[in-house]
């Protein structure tokens, strides 16, 4: 059993579920316009669950569900990224929050979930200080609009996955140099946000959401301890650090310095960093990662991260590997129950603040039979497995206070568009074929239910 007000919830994000891509005076995103396998889905349709948000939201309140993590669009605010606020979108969010209210249902909003404004990107995006200013500017208006509907924000979805697998994610590479003045900017913009939402509403509470995965050595030699030291400051520890602790982690500043970058708080932003933190922490997980020293000749692309520990590489810093005791999906993530326990131990042992588990979840194909049923017993399995991980943690002490796995309904997956499905609930579409759009319960939304009632899994 969970503790008595445990937050049962689900995730969704916006430009992988809403569709309705050029409604309401929306423009576009890096994610509208970013270069996708055309035999992929695209971001236009989606789940459109910008016209069906009310029939999801009565589903997953008839779970059980008391938290619905959503993103708002930026390009649905402020279309032109700095400017005018769009009054259709603004009314549109208010009668999403009202359905999830009148449900029983709490919204947990996520200010920015990868799709930065196009026209901010043509300026140079996350690389420019303006974007910070454009960022600030616009959570100001959620918070002054939403404030008084929405208890839980989240800042920026995975800063950390965003810059690391920055080709994948967004469709663009940063050099080196650009990607850590990124990071710089979007820590600042975070801080900006703590700072906004708690002069703005001071009832709510807000946190970071990044992507934390524990990295393995992949033996016990010593390089191999350094590599995976490494690899844990400068996916994991730099961002909570600066978030949580005010700080540049002093082994990612190191990195940093070996590689030609000298990275400091700016004297400017020090009372801003020293003076805003965060009121919990958000935590997406669905793997570990496991890296070795790499060995000479072995050169491969740096600077990429990804959930598939194979793509992990930086020359003279850490290198990928298979975990040969983990087993893997369908899409060849590693499967790693035990690492979300060693994870939530760590993180609560290096920032002591209530966790929110943000996204958590098994892609799969998934398949609806004649009578629209989805036997998906894996995502129980692999649900089921990582909950039992979680009591493990809580029962240790660690403060979890809630899960909201990924994904609430079926989306489009990041990198594989509509055939690696996630939701508790089938969507009926294929990758280009939009059939029906409807809604089915998959088998792990009963389960899911019955979990909900027995606050936890047995
Ligand atoms: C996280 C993102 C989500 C989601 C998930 C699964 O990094 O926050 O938006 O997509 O990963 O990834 P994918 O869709 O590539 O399977």
């Amino acid at each position: 059993m969970l503790p008595a007000n445990f937050l049962w919830g689900a995730s969704l994000s916006a430009h992988q579920t809403e569709g309705a891509a050029t409604e309401d005076g929306k423009s576009q995103s890096v994610q509208d316009v970013r270069q996708r396998n055309p035999k992929i889905a695209d971001f236009s349709v989606a789940a459109d669950h910008y016209h069906r948000y009310a029939e999801d939201i009565n589903l997953l309140a008839k779970a059980g569900i008391k938290a619905l993590r959503i993103s708002i669009p930026w390009t649905r605010i402020i279309p032109d990224g700095l400017g005018a606020v769009n009054p259709l979108a603004i009314k549109h969010y208010h009668h999403v929050f009202n359905e999830m209210h009148n449900q029983g249902i709490e919204p947990m909003v996520t200010t920015y979930h990868f799709d930065l404004p196009q026209v901010l990107q043509e300026q140079g995006g996350w690389i420019k200080q303006s974007t910070v200013t454009a960022y600030e500017k616009y959570v100001k208006v959620l918070f002054k609009e939403f404030g008084s509907e929405v208890k839980y924000w989240l800042t920026i979805n995975e800063p950390n996955v965003m810059l690391l697998a920055d080709r994948k994610i967004l469709g663009f590479s940063y050099t080196h140099q650009e990607r850590y003045q990124a990071f710089y900017n979007l820590m600042i913009a975070e801080k900006k946000a703590f700072q906004a939402c708690h002069q703005l509403c001071p009832q709510a509470q807000i946190g970071p959401v990044p992507n934390i995965s524990y990295v393995y050595p992949g033996s016990a030699k010593p390089q191999d301890i350094r590599a995976a030291e490494y690899f844990n400051a400068i996916r994991n520890w730099a961002y909570l650090d600066f978030s949580v602790r005010g700080i540049i982690n002093p082994i990612f500043q190191n990195y940093l310095h070996q590689t030609g970058i000298d990275l400091k708080i700016k004297a400017e932003d020090e009372e801003l960093v020293q003076q805003n933190f965060p009121d919990f922490l958000g935590m997406n997980y669905y793997t570990s990662v496991t890296v070795e020293y790499p060995k000479a000749g072995q050169n491969r692309t740096s600077g990429v991260s990804d959930q598939q520990s194979e793509d992990v590489y930086e020359k003279g810093f850490y290198k990928g590997l298979t975990n040969p005791y983990l087993s893997k999906n369908d899409f060849n993530w590693t499967v790693d129950p035990l690492g979300l326990q060693t994870t939530l131990e760590v993180v609560n042992d290096r920032y002591h603040l209530p966790i929110y588990i943000t996204e958590n979840g098994l892609g799969a194909y998934d398949e609806l039979t004649a009578d629209y049923q989805v036997h998906d017993d894996y995502r129980i399995n692999y649900l089921s497995a990582h909950l039992q991980s979680i009591q493990q943690a809580v029962d240790a002490g660690v403060p979890v206070q809630g899960y909201l796995p990924w994904s609430a309904i079926d989306l489009v997956s990041v990198h594989e568009g509509m055939k690696k499905r996630y939701g508790l609930i089938y969507v009926d579409r294929t990758e280009q074929d939009l059939k029906t759009l409807a809604r089915y319960p998959k088998d792990s939304y009963f389960w899911y239910q019955q979990v909900i009632k027995n606050n936890g899994v047995n």
